[in-house]
């Protein structure tokens, strides 16, 4: 994902405390460990996280409070046009169990 310029500090502002109702649809969803990481320099969010089911995610988008965290977002980030965030998918390169 792509944080607008200076908005890190709003950034995890709006992550801490995360709305509750949005903790427990990601938990409904079988979500867990699940982390967001900030380069400094390019402004890019790299998020990782376990999905019980990950074929289960794709229905996350249409959740009315995931709809209203992703406007909620979109004035500090880089989003689509149904205001989730502009995301690129990455290539495992490695894994270790
Ligand atoms: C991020 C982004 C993701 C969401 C997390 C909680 O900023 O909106 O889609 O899962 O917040």
């Amino acid at each position: 994902m792509q944080l607008n310029e200076g908005q890190a500090a709003e950034y995890k502002k709006r992550h801490n405390p995360i709305w509750p109702e949005l903790a427990a649809l990601l938990k409904d969803y079988g979500i867990s460990d699940y982390s967001i990481f900030l380069d400094n320099e390019t402004n890019t969010l790299f998020a990782v996280l376990s999905a019980e089911v990950p074929e289960k995610l794709e229905t996350l988008k249409t959740e009315e409070i995931m709809k209203k965290w992703w406007t909620y977002m979109r004035d500090i980030m880089q989003t689509n046009e149904d205001h989730s965030p502009l995301s690129i998918p990455l290539e495992e390169v490695f894994y270790l169990l």
